[in-house]
């Protein structure tokens, strides 16, 4: 209950902050985009993980509210970037599956991108099978209307939830996220390689693009590029950073 209040503060106050981590093309071996992962600075506590925060969001319901926070706040990155020598930088967001069952996720989206000016094409939406799958009829007319806004989906943590194969060929979304459970372990368990190879294949089947999470280490990722991954994120290249530190990155990269 203490938390929860804590938590409204946060955000009248803000204390909530954008972390960003790098996503790398593998062909190109360019950063390619970032996401965005929320921190809370709590005062007396430093910077606190979503893991602490993120489930009382949902389960009280201000996730809607946070989410619409960080999709502007994300925006108004994209826009300073832009407007800076970093240049344009695609943000993927985060999108819990109550701010896209209960949130005006379609206007939220318009809003923010009108109030900075910033290209659809360059936000990114990562939602769980969960998110999409609880009421997929709903969610073939939302992802069209997003679809018609030009901003990208992803299906984030893909392979850990229930997804229904027919839904997932009428679903219009452009990238599968390869959860980190079948990364981990990629080169030394046959198992978790065989559903990675499956992912990638249906993803290309499907004409979508395919991003493996938690990459730490160099045979991972040659084992990605081997087999046609198209991006990698994890700390085998960057963990999430601050704007500024993130921005200086990427321009050095460029
Ligand atoms: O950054 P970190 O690795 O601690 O993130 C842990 C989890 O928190 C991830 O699963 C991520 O999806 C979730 N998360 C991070 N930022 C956000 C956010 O802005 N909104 C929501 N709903 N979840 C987030
Ligand atoms: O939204 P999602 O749950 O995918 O958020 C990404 C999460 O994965 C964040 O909590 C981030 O800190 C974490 N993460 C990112 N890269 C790595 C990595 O290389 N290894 C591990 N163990 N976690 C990672
Ligand atoms: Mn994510
Ligand atoms: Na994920």
């Amino acid at each position: 209950l203490d938390l929860e209040l804590a938590l409204r503060q946060a955000l009248e106050h803000e204390q909530f902050v954008l972390y960003y981590q790098p996503k790398v093309d593998l062909r190109t071996g360019r950063i390619s985009g970032v996401e965005a992962l929320l921190r809370w600075r709590r005062p007396g506590y430093g910077l606190v993980a979503p893991a602490e925060f993120v489930p009382v969001l949902e389960d009280t319901g201000l996730v809607v509210r946070v989410g619409a926070w960080v999709i502007h706040a994300a925006c108004r990155q994209i826009a300073q970037w832009r407007d800076s020598e970093v240049g344009p930088v695609r943000v993927a967001v985060n999108v819990s599956s109550r701010q896209f069952a209960e949130g005006d996720l379609e206007h939220e989206v318009m809003r923010a991108l009108d109030q900075y000016e910033v290209p659809a094409e360059l936000l990114e939406l990562e939602l769980t099978e969960t998110a999409l799958m609880s009421n997929a009829e709903r969610t073939i007319v939302m992802l069209g209307k997003l679809k018609k806004i030009g901003v990208k989906v992803a299906i984030d943590d893909f392979g850990t939830g229930y997804s229904s194969l027919a839904y997932l060929q009428r679903f219009p979304i452009d990238k599968l996220k390869i959860d980190i459970a079948f990364v981990r372990n990629i080169t030394s368990n046959p198992n978790d390689a065989a559903i990675a190879l499956a992912i990638i294949g249906m993803a290309h089947s499907l004409k979508l693009s395919v991003v493996a999470e938690g990459v730490e280490s160099r045979p991972q990722l040659e084992f990605l590029r081997r087999n046609r991954c198209d991006e990698i994120q994890g700390f085998y290249f960057s963990r999430a950073l601050p704007a500024l530190e993130m921005g200086q990155i990427i321009t050095a990269g460029a």
